[in-house]
Formats: C-alpha cells, structure tokens, sequence
C-alpha cells in the first residue's frame, strides 16, 4: 500500500459525486494497495453513498482472507499503544496490517480520534499498514453497520490482518466483538475495571485478556479477580470450548512489553478456530447477522413509507369497522411490503 498514514488523515469525503463507472478503477487501484482508493472506498461505505451497494459487489469477489482482531477495553487501558506493538509484530513478520479505530461516541468520522493518530504515527510512512479512524454514527446509526463494510475494503486491499480498536463502553464493544474472529479484552490494574468489564458482558465476549499496564500495583490483583470470575461458568466451560488465557503487558515498553506472548494467544486462538469449526461458525454467523441488519432496515425504510399511505389507512378503517383484527391486517400490510 502507497502512501501510509499521510494521506488517509484526509479521506476523499469530499468526492460524492463519484460515478459508478470510476469504481472498477477505484477497487483496481484499491487492491494494488493504493491508500488514497482505500480511503476513498472507506469514505463512500461509511457516508452510506448511494454508491454503497456497487462497492459491495465489486468487492465481494476480493474478500474473505483478512484476519479481524478486535481490541476492546476502557478509555485509556491501553489499546492504542497495543495496537500499534501488535502493528510492529505483524510487520515484523512480513505481514500487511489494517487498523480500524472506532469510536461509537464520535459524531465525526476520519479526522476523529486524532490521539490514535499521532501514537500510530510510528507507522506513518509504512505502505504495508493502513489506519483509518471511523465514527459509529453514520447515516443509518450504529457500528454494525459501516464498519464491517470497511473491513471488507481492507481486506480486499490486501490486508493480512486487521486490527478493530474500539473507545467506549457498552454495547457497541459488544458489536464490535462479534465482527472479529478473535477479540481481546484489556483491562489494568484499579479503577474497578474487572467489575466493569463484567457488567458490560465483555468477559463472555473475550478471547484472549491482556493485563496491561502490569508496571503497576495491582495487576495481580487483576488476575485473580479475572480468574475467580471465569471460573464462576460462561461459554468457556462447556466441553471443547476455548479458555481464554491471562496475558500481562506493559505495552508501552519497547521489550519485554509482553506483546510476542499476545500475538502467540492469538496465533493459538486462530489455531483452535480453524481445528474445532468455530471459525467458519463465527464467520457465518457475522454475515447472516448483516444480511439481517441490512433486510431490517430495508424494512424499516418501507415501512416508513407506509406510515399515512392510503393502505394502511384502509387496513385502519375495516379494524375501527370490526372488519379484521389488528394482527391479520399487520399480516397483510406486511405481505403488501
Ligand atoms: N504505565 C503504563 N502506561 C501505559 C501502558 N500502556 C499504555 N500506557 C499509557 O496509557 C495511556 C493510554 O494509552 P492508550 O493506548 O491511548 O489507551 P487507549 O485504551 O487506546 O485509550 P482510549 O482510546 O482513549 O480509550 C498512554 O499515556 C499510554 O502511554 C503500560 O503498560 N504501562
Ligand atoms: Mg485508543
């Protein structure tokens, strides 16, 4: 990939008007690794152009080979600086990285989350990673929708791996995590995070959990907590199911940060997910998920525009005249969608 982080710090929003016919060349020059078209391509699935659905399909041919690993924690446990230790470890072996860093409190999208941007200036320059910062609220709200739309672009980009951080709390760390073939959840030592963590359903979500910041007091503490409460059941106690392992980092170190330990759980996780099935299972079950998302709001729009139409307003008529009920007519107004 040309260019690096320089020139994807301004997406090509701006080119709206972009014509169907530009897209071949756009996907073309998008898989020789051109940053500028991966941005542009982000730009257009994520401002939900009319163009959305010509992305997708001339993507699709190109997709289903990238790695999504998603990173998902409280404000400040470290993510950012995770990221870009696990960006070197896969350059290191040659790899080609994207990162996607979401933020589903953010109303802006490119040039948000600009603290991301300069920690991962260490990747600046490199044309085998590309990093894009991407805003949940678009047109159509939520997370679920555009992002798994831009890992399509990176993927098809080429990329062999590509890193999901997520800022926030909540259930859009949880959408986050079910768009990822395997999910790390960070906590550190204090502020309660365990706790936390566990309230906001991130423990059944985890894959691999990364103790960082284990410079500090604490982290031992951290471990046991976590330990005492995987053991209190979930997903990983049933029979043949992945446990997921404690990892303690101190990513901001440039040695013995504990990174390599990460990236081999996660090189581990990535084998149990091709040997037990699970992998394909997790796959499947994110597009029929989306497939879902996308029919549902087709739906939505339509019924909006039922909404005063002259069909429902008869439908209302004959239930007031005790002609039918109100779930027959909810049957046929749904059959006349
Ligand atoms: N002491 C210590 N500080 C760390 C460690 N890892 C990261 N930090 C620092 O913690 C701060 C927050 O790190 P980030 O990587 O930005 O955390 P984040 O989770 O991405 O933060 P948000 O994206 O804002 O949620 C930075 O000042 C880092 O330098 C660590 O292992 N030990
Ligand atoms: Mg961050």
């Amino acid at each position: 990939m040309t260019g690096g982080t320089e020139q994807t710090a301004a997406p090509a929003t701006g080119r709206r008007g972009r014509r169907a016919a530009d897209l071949p060349t756009l996907v073309e020059r998008a898989r020789a690794g051109d940053a500028r078209s991966v941005a542009r391509l982000i730009s257009l699935v994520e401002d939900a152009s009319p163009l959305l659905r010509d992305v997708a399909a001339a993507l699709a041919p190109y997709t289903g080979s990238a790695r999504v690993i998603g990173l998902t924690g409280p404000p400040g446990v470290g993510k950012s600086t995770t990221t870009t230790a696990l960006v070197r470890a896969f350059r290191a072996r040659g790899q080609r990285v994207g990162v996607l860093a979401v933020d589903p409190s953010s109303p802006f999208s490119g040039g948000a989350l600009l603290g991301d941007r300069v920690r991962m200036q260490d990747h600046a320059g490199d044309p085998g990673v590309f990093i894009r910062s991407m805003a949940s609220r678009g047109h159509l709200g939520g997370l679920a929708w555009a992002t798994p739309q831009a890992l399509r672009v990176l993927d098809a980009a080429g990329c062999d791996v590509v890193l999901v951080e997520t800022v926030g709390v909540g259930q859009s760390e949880l959408e986050v995590a079910s768009l990822a073939d395997t999910t790390l959840v960070l906590l550190a030592p204090g502020m309660g995070d365990g706790i936390q963590a566990a309230k906001a359903g991130i423990l059944e979500v985890a894959d691999v959990f990364v103790v960082n910041k284990a410079d500090r007091d604490g982290a031992d503490e951290t471990v046991r907590d976590l330990r005492s409460m995987l053991s209190l059941g979930g997903r990983h106690t049933r029979a043949g199911a992945w446990r997921p392992p404690i990892v303690r980092t101190v990513a901001s170190r440039d040695v013995d940060s504990g990174v390599d330990e990460v990236l081999a759980r996660i090189d581990e996780h990535a084998g149990w997910l091709a040997s037990s099935g699970e992998g394909d299972r997790r796959r499947l079950e994110r597009a029929a998920r989306e497939v879902e998302a996308i029919a549902v709001t087709g739906l939505r729009e339509r019924m909006g525009e039922v909404g005063g139409s002259v069909a429902l307003e008869a439908l209302a008529g004959r239930v007031v005249a005790g002609e039918t009920d109100p779930y027959r007519a909810a049957d046929e107004l749904i059959a006349q969608l």
